[in-house]
């Protein structure tokens, strides 16, 4: 696509302008042509010097989230590599669910803005233009659609390591779809599937992180925080997003391969909720208990007051710690 060839040659030569002339030569298009692809560069948000003699410079790279700017860092085989990017969209699962099955395996919606951004059990997820990333990945594993749960823990691995990687904040993966850090959520993790009672046609992994948001609506403002708040700085969301993806596929793939086992303990030792006494509400109904590990199911395994054991799916529950909401 010229307009990609064009932002790397500029990209290639940020210390000096690149003529419009060698542009026109180099691709065999109009001057107009171009002119085009620049001025939607521009409208991209990069910020590109331009000289009616001297030609075009690439001043910033744009902060928006498109593949050009992740792509030289991806080490990936498939997660990622079929890049779906949007200003704005409803949501990015209901927009995956959507194309899902006429696309690749990996493919990736990303947008900078949700305005019906979707959470657990019909919540909501606020999802405010250009600080977060709001991301769902599309996924067809062989699998037996009881395990597909457990990719929600293999997404909330990758994402407390990115974390930690590239933060070094402290953060915990919430049994089983949120992180936090300093007992509030920065991200929450919404997986749906759609199978047969034996085939998997496909998994939607639903990221939400809070990169750079710093005004929360009322009624979250108390359970919510983004790693600029906890950071006291700006943090990059394209290394963030790389890491994610980089990470990702090594664990899916491990999981895909050797079992949840192989990565189960990974999550163990990165819990919040193990050890702690939690509240689990499913149904409207309460089951207090102390929550001492997972299982090879990747369920919670609950002990109740009186010693009972009892392991949680996570489909349809909420949990609460009880000495505080998160
Ligand atoms: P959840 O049901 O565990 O969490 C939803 C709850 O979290 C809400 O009811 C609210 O209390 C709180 N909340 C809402 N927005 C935020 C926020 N930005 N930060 C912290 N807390 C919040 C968690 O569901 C799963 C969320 C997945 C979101 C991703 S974004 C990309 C993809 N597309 C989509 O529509 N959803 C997923």
């Amino acid at each position: 696509m010229l307009k990609s060839e064009i932002l790397q040659i500029l990209k290639d030569n940020t210390e000096k302008y690149t003529s419009g002339q060698y542009l026109c030569s180099k691709f065999n298009v109009s001057r107009t042509a171009v002119w085009k692809c620049i001025n939607q560069l521009k409208k991209e948000g990069y910020n590109i010097k331009s000289h009616h003699k001297l030609g075009y410079r690439l001043l910033k790279s744009s902060e928006f989230l498109y593949y050009e700017e992740i792509s030289p860092f991806l080490n990936t085989k498939f997660i990622g590599r079929n890049f779906i990017h949007y200003d704005i969209i409803n949501s990015t699962n209901t927009f995956a669910k959507e194309i899902a099955s006429k696309s690749p395996d990996g493919t990736l919606v990303i947008a900078e803005e949700q305005t019906s951004g979707r959470g657990r059990l019909g919540r909501s997820w606020v999802s405010p233009k250009g600080c977060g990333i709001w991301m769902s990945i599309i996924l067809k594993p062989h699998l037996n659609p009881q395990n597909a749960l457990q990719i929600t823990q293999v997404a909330a691995l990758a994402i407390q390591k990115a974390i930690v990687n590239i933060t070094n904040l402290n953060a915990k993966i919430k049994w089983p779809n949120d992180i936090i850090i300093n007992n509030k959520k920065v991200c929450g993790i919404l997986t749906e599937m759609n199978s047969e009672i034996d085939k998997i046609n496909y998994i939607i992994a639903g990221i939400g992180i809070n990169v750079n948001c710093t005004n929360f609506p009322e009624e979250i403002k108390n359970i919510a925080t983004s790693l600029s708040l906890e950071k006291k700085h700006n943090i990059d969301r394209k290394k963030i997003l790389i890491e994610i993806l980089n990470l990702f596929e090594n664990y899916y793939m491990a999981f895909l391969d050797k079992g949840f086992t192989s990565i189960k303990n990974l999550i163990v030792d990165n819990s919040l909720t193990i050890g702690k006494d939690v509240k689990i509400i499913y149904n409207n109904k309460e089951l207090k208990g102390k929550a001492i590990g997972i299982d090879d199911n990747g369920y919670l395994i609950i002990k109740t007051a009186s010693e009972e054991i009892i392991p949680v799916i996570s489909s349809e529950v909420s949990v609460r710690s009880l000495s505080d909401y998160i």
